[in-house]
């Protein structure tokens, strides 16, 4: 039985302070529980002051056989960050923004270069995603035809060392299927409308809940922007979209990725984000599973941010 952990961004001691809420104890090595494992979702890194103590602590309980450690975006990005293009380049190329936003790791990392690249390969080695006979775990988005799709490439739900090549290459199907799997689904808004995301960037491709039915809901409710803009006259038609979504009588599924924020709470009984923004301040939260088909809000766990 697991506990499900959402993304830590860098917050050791956050990490700690779950751990033991939730009745880990540090022995030989790494953190252990007597009769339980943990399944993190991804994103160990960025942001947070304590990146390195943080890959320390996850990657101690993979090796210890006391955990399971999902790949996130940010993993993916700091593989693809470091992935030579073959033109001089990296496959992430290191401009002012990614420089940004992978800073506080490579700070965290200075003088230590052997062992941050030591985890770079060992980020090519995360599962992308989790199945058992009770729930399913990916980092941002469970569509089951793209997990198909991914059969093709992956062994033992890793993607094999040689392949990341083609996963950074924005003309393949393979980036486009990590693309959503890792960094969640999002559609065109109709014509005239757009959002400001959070670094202030106008846009009009919006991250959508892909658990609801675009037919019942509102454009509003569907998609994470928080405050649109412009007006249309097309409006928002849900025939337009029509690729399905992750219906209510599927298996339980995890996910972390959307910086939600608030008291934790599951978003349906067969769909829990554990991702509520440590990596702004607020909580880091965890889910304990025991082989329910229907999750209850009073097994979630978390702690809050307490400062640096
Ligand atoms: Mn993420």
């Amino acid at each position: 039985m697991y506990d499900i952990i959402g993304d830590i961004h860098g917050y050791a001691s956050a990490l700690k302070r779950l751990l033991e809420k939730l009745d880990y104890r540090k022995s030989d090595g790494a953190y252990r529980h007597p009769d339980r494992k943990v399944l993190f979702l991804g994103d160990y890194i960025d942001r947070g002051p304590e990146v390195r103590e943080t890959l320390r602590l996850v990657r101690q309980m993979v090796d210890a056989g006391q955990a399971i450690a999902l790949m996130g975006n940010h993993e993916l990005n700091a593989i693809f960050y470091n992935e030579p293009d073959g033109r001089g380049g990296y496959l992430r190329p290191h401009s002012e923004k990614n420089r940004k936003q992978h800073r506080e790791t490579l700070k965290d990392f200075e003088g230590n270069r052997d062992d941050y690249q030591s985890y770079i390969s060992w980020f090519k080695t995360l599962p992308l995603f989790h199945e058992t006979e009770s729930f399913r775990a990916i980092h941002a988005c469970w569509d089951s035809s793209m997990i198909d799709e991914l059969q093709n490439h992956v062994e033992g739900n890793m993607l094999p060392d040689e392949d990341f090549r083609e996963a950074g290459d924005r003309n393949t199907r393979l980036y486009d299927l990590l693309e959503t799997l890792l960094k969640g689904r999002e559609v065109t808004l109709p014509e005239g409308l757009s959002f400001r995301d959070k670094d202030g960037h106008r846009r009009d491709e919006v991250r959508v809940r892909w658990w609801l039915d675009p037919q019942k809901v509102t454009l509003e409710d569907w998609s994470f922007a928080e405050e649109m803009e412009g007006s249309t006259n097309g409006n928002f038609d849900p025939a337009d979209y029509q690729d399905g979504y992750y219906t209510e009588d599927e298996k339980p599924v995890f996910f972390g990725h959307y910086w939600l924020s608030g008291k934790p709470e599951l978003e349906r009984s067969n769909v829990c984000c554990l991702d509520y923004s440590i990596g702004k301040g607020e909580k880091l939260a965890a889910y304990r599973h025991e082989g329910e088909e229907e999750l209850v809000e009073s097994k979630l766990n978390w702690v809050e941010w307490q400062g640096r």
